[in-house]
């Protein structure tokens, strides 16, 4: 992934470079402004620019976490960030409990396929809430802000404990920040429902 990203920067950065070179080179001789071609031009470059990002957005909008924004999601988790932990609650969380480091939350375990929508905020300065799959890649990320609920809806594909690391340089110990979430199956689930 990390090759696939830096080979897409150098071919960018390479064609920037030329356009560069020679608007820089063209630019030398100034000569006389072709009027005509240059209107002509103009609407080509327009059309050509408008009808790219048709496509664009024909193939890209559907790929957006919008078409789940109609359904209501299976289950809500508050979540809060301060300096320098998160805290997790299926109720919400006042600024009171956010703050105070003797008030454990937690959350019960979050089952596989559920559309989860975390309702995040901060008590202190802007964090960012961000969750991890067990491979250190990034699976949803948003901002937790003072005075604003910032809502991100995502479906766990798969069992196991995500770690959950704050997004945002927020502080001296911004890199303790961290806390993790338990997703099961439906069928764990279901069995621990059984044996109670
Ligand atoms: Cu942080």
């Amino acid at each position: 992934m990390q090759t696939l990203a830096i080979t897409i920067f150098l071919i960018w950065a390479t064609i920037t470079a030329a356009i560069f070179v020679f608007v820089a080179r063209s630019g030398r001789s100034p000569g006389e402004l072709p009027l005509k071609a240059y209107k002509r031009n103009r609407i080509f470059a327009l059309l050509g620019l408008s009808m790219s990002a048709i496509v664009l957005l024909y193939f890209t909008l559907p790929l957006t976490p919008y078409p789940d924004e109609g359904a209501a999601p299976d289950r809500v988790i508050y979540v809060s960030g301060k300096q320098f932990a998160f805290k997790l609650s299926d109720k919400p969380i006042s600024r009171e409990d956010a703050l105070d480091d003797e008030v454990f939350l937690s959350t019960k375990p979050i089952q596989a396929g559920e559309l989860i929508e975390f309702r995040i905020s901060a008590a202190d300065v802007t964090h960012g809430f961000c969750i991890y799959d067990r491979a250190g890649r990034v699976l949803t990320q948003t901002q937790a802000m003072p005075g604003y609920v910032n809502r991100l809806r995502h479906r766990f594909s798969e069992s196991g404990v995500y770690p959950i690391l704050c997004f945002e340089l927020c502080g001296i110990q911004h890199y303790t920040m961290k806390t993790q979430l338990e997703v099961v199956d439906n069928a764990t689930a279901l069995s621990a429902v059984a044996s109670k």
